[in-house]
């Protein structure tokens, strides 16, 4: 008789937690001797449906190297991790989280990128905020590079663009390797790799008014560096911590065909293979054949030295991460898109939607998890997920953010069912869990966090920290293992 145990919930040792990112939320832009970043030198939106990560030109670039100010520039002051983060890793650990996805500052450490000596100052920051949280036994998720890379590297040549690039990011991760050697068990290489394919924000590439052709051959050129520089880094991480492990990092793009059309089938297929491309590299060391033939359709020629292919096929990850917010539909003949920022795509007539045109989709989650298990067959967790809206902070310092425990609530549901079908899903670490500005409009209106940062769009406020209603909910649910979630 054929009978194998079926998971009953998340396992004992589940990774709950919340992120952050570095370019977002530690501010003190210009102290202890870092270098500007990519994510500093792109203008706030002027309004909250338009995409303004990569809308930079060499001449917008200077000007705002020239800016010694972040009036323009939200994500230079973020919201003060830089200087409290003693303060919010108190309250990280007041809701009992098990891990905290962060990411170090490229810039922190080697200020212009391709400097051979680390800056000591950046170092010691990051050894602080390590003790802190092993004060209270949280377990750092670190991302290398999350939308950001230092502005000399895209100024002297084009960031990403370059090959030397590769060498300049493994000095980088050979460095912290080495320096936070046992203290960090979980490394990610890029944020959302795979959004890359939309430009600068990922990649520090600038192509901002060239011809489609040449802007995507720039930046499948500039990813490719990325996946070598991954592999690398993946070498370098078994040699010096065999006992850590790197995983990749996607924005998990689930997406539904329009009809039963084939034609829209197939549609939402491409759609998804240009999310998948990206794991498919990374988890099964090759391009993929499907990927080959569009770069032939798309005249792209990717530029690879004789070792590249064998780096990859030897230095896979060990786990597979991802962020997941909505979901889209994908029709063959698209005739209307999402109107929110980074929303792709069709509207659903059976989801609802944020403020910001992203559609809630828990099942969806439940379908991701299934597939990326099911495709790949190693170790996932969920790095990035959460409802971004206008909190409003009460006289008696209050937020009652019930929409956004609906949210989590019901995507936690799903994940319960996903363990239940059988995937190996590790953490959860919700994103922007304390207030922090926006990535694609850099708005601090478009709040997520379980902590209310008092800070408006412009800059101003006290900066001082509130437990939404979400924070003690968020508290039962890591208390009970996931299985208190009312
Ligand atoms: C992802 C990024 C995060 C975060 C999140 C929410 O793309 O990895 O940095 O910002 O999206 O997006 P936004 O801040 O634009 O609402």
């Amino acid at each position: 008789m054929y009978s194998k145990t079926i998971p009953k919930g998340f396992p004992k040792d589940f990774l709950w937690g919340g992120a952050t990112a570095a370019n977002q939320y530690e501010g003190g832009w210009n102290e202890g001797g870092k270098g500007l970043t990519t994510a500093e030198v792109v203008r706030k939106a002027d309004n909250r449906l338009e995409m303004t990560l990569g809308q930079v030109t060499e001449a917008s670039i200077q000007e705002a190297i020239a800016d010694t100010t972040d009036t323009n520039y939200p994500k230079r002051r973020g919201t003060d991790f830089y200087h409290r983060y003693k303060e919010d890793i108190a309250l990280m650990a007041e809701m009992g989280w098990k891990t905290y996805r962060m990411s170090i500052a490229w810039a922190r450490i080697f200020p212009n990128g391709d400097e051979t000596e680390p800056n000591e100052e950046g170092l010691k920051f990051y050894d602080a905020v390590f003790s802190e949280l092993e004060k209270y036994g949280i377990e750092p998720v670190v991302t290398l590079s999350h939308y950001e890379s230092p502005i000399h590297l895209t100024v002297e040549r084009n960031g990403w663009l370059d090959r030397r690039t590769i060498e300049d990011f493994n000095r980088y991760t050979k460095t912290v390797f080495e320096r936070f050697n046992g203290r960090v068990k979980y490394w990610l290489t890029f944020n959302e790799i795979n959004t890359g394919a939309w430009g600068f924000h990922e990649t520090g590439v600038v192509d901002t008014g060239m011809p489609y052709e040449d802007q995507m051959q720039m930046r499948y050129q500039a990813l490719h560096h990325q996946f070598v520089a991954s592999s690398i880094a993946t070498k370098q991480l078994r040699q010096i911590d065999p006992s850590a492990k790197i995983g990749l990092m996607i924005a998990r793009m689930q997406t539904y065909p329009d009809t039963p059309n084939p034609l829209d089938v197939r549609a939402a297929q491409v759609v998804d293979d240009e999310n998948l491309f990206f794991t498919d590299v990374q988890v099964r060391g090759e391009y993929p054949e499907y990927m080959n033939r569009y770069f032939a359709e798309h005249h792209i020629e990717i530029d690879m030295a004789d070792d590249d292919q064998q780096i990859l096929k030897d230095y896979t990850v060990d786990f597979l991460t991802f962020s997941y917010y909505m979901s889209t539909v994908t029709s063959a003949t698209p005739d209307e898109n999402g109107a929110g920022n980074f929303s792709l795509g069709k509207p659903n007539p059976y989801l609802t939607a944020s403020d910001w045109g992203w559609q809630i989709d828990p099942v969806g989650l439940r379908i991701t998890l299934n597939e990326l298990w099911d495709r790949y067959r190693i170790p996932l967790m969920i790095v990035e997920n959460g409802i971004g809206a206008e909190d409003v902070l009460t006289e008696d310092g209050k937020v009652h953010d019930d929409y956004r425990i609906d949210y989590l609530r019901s995507h936690i549901e799903q994940m319960k069912e996903a363990i239940i079908d059988g995937v190996d899903l590790i953490g959860y670490t919700m994103w922007g869990a304390i207030d922090l500005i926006s990535a694609s409009t850099s708005e601090m209106s478009k709040r997520y966090g379980f902590v209310y940062v008092d800070q408006d769009d412009d800059g101003n406020g006290t900066l001082d920290r509130f437990r939404k209603d979400s924070f003690f909910w968020y508290k039962k649910v890591i208390a009970s293992n996931g299985e208190d979630l009312q």
